[in-house]
Parts: structure tokens; C-alpha cells; sequence
């Protein structure tokens, strides 16, 4: 996160500068829909990313599985600007969705952690991430990465079409440069986290939720568990449970709730109460010095208090260490899962 940012966030001056996109300045000011396109974790990032681009930029934005899109037949012009993101910049179908785009004429970014990829060789224009090698197969540091570069993304196109005063773009900005220390000290509940997860090695489901951008954060947390552990998970937006997956619910049932702070916090306190009144086990992530939801959850894990746009990049962390622990804790080897490529190149 901090190798995204550096050289790139100046908040004193309230000023995100992305070199890669500079040429795109004006293309980015005036552009009406966005498309982001990618696979697996890079899509969950890109979900995050419409959160942040909707919210800081105001401009439309849609997120496609590329697996999906190549095969459709979807409306796209010159007017559009297509995102890509892919951690290994080789992926078969992210590289087929980015020739489909090219062809109707759309300018194409990318968003690549392998410098000099043949995705990267491909877009117009672009940002590295620069998370360095992704030693394991499952997309872990280069999922936090992605979401660092979107949300400086989110925020350059702000300060471009002017939706964001000035005044606020340096006061996240200020927070923004301080995540890596915040991450640190989310790193920091490990132990605890091990703990819990030796209560939950032998579920045979989980069920993972969140509102606003801690929604796809739940969807990464339910793959990182499926990908790594075998588990099998399933992440949804915590408004949606009742819609279906309440059904699943019973006291074999550990469901995990994003339930920072944050402008849904009493909507998630009462999904919390959904769930409890049916006998699952909540396993919380909250902000520091919560008690009310920790008084509701059987486990709360806390993170440090942040601003709203920034909960993702922090969020992730104990969810990808619950992962961790609980995949070690069932012989499963969390570097090279099986049925799992790096990079899906057919
Ligand atoms: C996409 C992806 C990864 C996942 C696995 C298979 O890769 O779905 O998110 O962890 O390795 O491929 P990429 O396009 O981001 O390299």
C-alpha cells in the first residue's frame, strides 16, 4: 500500500497525481460511464472501486467479469473508459475482454502488479500497483494494492471533474497516508485471530457479510476462505440475507460482519440481531473501541477507526488472516491450493 501511494499523494496540497493517466486527464473529466473489467479477486477490487468512483467522481460505473463480458455482446462506444485490473496482467480472459473494447473504439486502462505484462503491453494507459511478487497462488497483498490504486483512481477523477472541495480531498488524503501504519497495527491481532480460527476449522460453511464498499470486501474474505481452506463460503450484501441466505442460518453457522463505524453501522446491528436470533455464531469486524457490537458478536476482531473510504483496505486484513489460520489449521497448503493457477492463461 505504501509503494501505491508513494510519490503519488501529496495531502498537504490535496493533490493525487497519477502519471500513468496524465495524458487522460481531460478523457477522465469529461467521461461518462466507466467499465471496469477482471477476474476473481481483481473483480471484488473493482467492485470496491465502483463504490469509491461513484461516490468521490459521480461517474456511472459498471463491473463486468471479463470471463463474461468477452463472450456477450456488450454496448460499448468510444465515449467509454474500460478499466482492467489483473494481478498477473496475463489473464486469458481479461486480455480477450480488453481486444473486445479496443475494437468498439473504448480507451483502456490497466490496473497490473507484473510490470511489462502483456496486459499492461495492450491497455492505452495505466498505474503498477507495485505489491511486488505474489508469492502464493491466491491474490492476497495484490488485492489490498488494487484497492489503494483505485481509491487514489477514485479521487484523482474527483479533483479532475471538481466533485470533491478541496478542503475534504486534504483530509482524506491525510488518513489515506496513514493506512500503512493503520495496517501495522491491524496486523497486530493475529494471535487473536489464530484463536478464533481454531474455533472455526471445522465448519463446513461460512457466511460472509457487509454493507456499502465492505460488500465485495465480504465477497473477497468468502473466496479467500473457498480458495485457501476448501470451506465452502459464500459472501453477501448484509441487506440482501433476508432475501435468501437466512435460510442457511443455524447454530453451525459462523457468519462474519464488517461492522466498522461507518454510515451502516445501526443497519448491520441488526442484521447482527437477524443472525443471533437464529442461533449463528458472529465472528465481528469492528472499529476499535466498539462495544456494542462486540457485546452482540461471539468474536469481534477490531481495527483501527479510519474514514469511511478506507475501510476496505483495512477490513481485508483480519479477513484474509482468518483465511490464513484456519486453511494451516486443516493441512491445506495455503501457497498453492489445489485445482489453482497463478495466472489463467487459456
Ligand atoms: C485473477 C484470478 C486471481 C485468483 C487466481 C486465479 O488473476 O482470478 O484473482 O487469485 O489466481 O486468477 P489476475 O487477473 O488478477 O492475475
Amino acid at each position: 500500500i505504501r509503494d501505491c501511494m508513494r510519490g503519488r499523494i501529496y495531502p498537504q496540497q490535496g493533490k493525487v497525481q497519477l502519471g500513468g493517466l496524465k495524458e487522460y486527464a481531460d478523457k477522465l473529466k469529461n467521461v461518462d460511464r466507466i467499465i471496469i473489467v477482471a477476474c476473481g479477486t481483481s473483480w471484488h477490487a473493482g467492485l470496491v472501486g465502483e463504490y469509491l468512483i461513484e461516490e468521490y467522481a459521480r461517474v456511472p460505473v459498471e463491473v463486468e467479469y471479463a470471463s463474461e463480458f468477452r463472450y456477450r455482446n456488450p454496448i460499448i462506444s468510444e465515449k467509454d473508459v474500460v478499466i482492467a485490473i489483473s494481478q498477473s496482467g496475463e489473464t486469458a480472459d481479461t486480455m480477450a475482454a480488453i481486444e473486445l473494447a479496443k475494437e468498439k473504439g473504448a480507451t483502456i486502462f490497466g490496473i497490473c502488479n507484473v510490470v511489462g505484462a502483456s496486459i499492461p503491453r495492450t491497455t492505452h494507459a495505466g498505474v503498477y500497483t507495485h505489491a511486488g511478487p505474489e508469492i502464493g497462488v491466491a491474490s492476497t497483498k495484490a488485492f489490498t494494492a488494487q484497492v489503494s490504486v483505485l481509491t487514489l483512481i477514485a479521487f484523482y477523477i474527483a479533483q479532475q471533474r471538481g466533485t470533491i472541495a478541496r478542503n475534504k480531498l486534504i483530509e482524506y488524503l491525510t488518513e489515506l497516508n496513514e493506512i500503512p501504519e493503520l495496517v501495522e497495527k491491524a496486523l497486530k491481532a493475529n494471535d487473536h485471530i489464530q484463536s478464533i480460527a481454531a474455533k472455526f476449522k471445522d465448519s463446513r460453511n461460512c457466511l460472509f457479510l457487509g454493507r456499502g464498499s465492505s460488500f465485495p470486501v465480504a465477497l473477497e474474505g468468502a473466496l479467500k476462505l473457498k480458495e485457501i481452506s476448501y470451506i465452502h463460503a459464500e459472501g453477501y450484501p448484509a441487506a440482501e440475507m433476508k432475501h435468501g441466505p437466512i435460510a442457511l442460518i443455524d447454530d453451525e453457522m459462523p457468519v462474519v460482519v464488517i461492522a466498522t463505524k461507518h454510515s451502516s453501522y445501526e443497519k448491520v446491528i441488526s442484521n447482527i440481531q437477524e443472525v443471533k436470533a437464529r442461533g449463528g455464531h458472529i465472528i465481528a469486524i469492528v472499529t476499535e473501541g466498539d462495544t456494542e457490537v462486540k457485546g452482540m458478536a461471539d468474536y469481534a476482531i477490531e481495527i483501527p477507526q479510519t474514514a469511511e473510504p478506507f475501510v476496505p483496505l483495512l477490513a481485508t486484513i483480519p479477513l484474509q488472516l482468518l483465511s490464513y489460520h484456519i486453511a494451516v489449521m486443516r493441512g491445506c497448503n495455503v501457497d498453492q491450493p489445489r485445482n489453482l493457477a497463478k495466472s489463467v492463461t487459456v
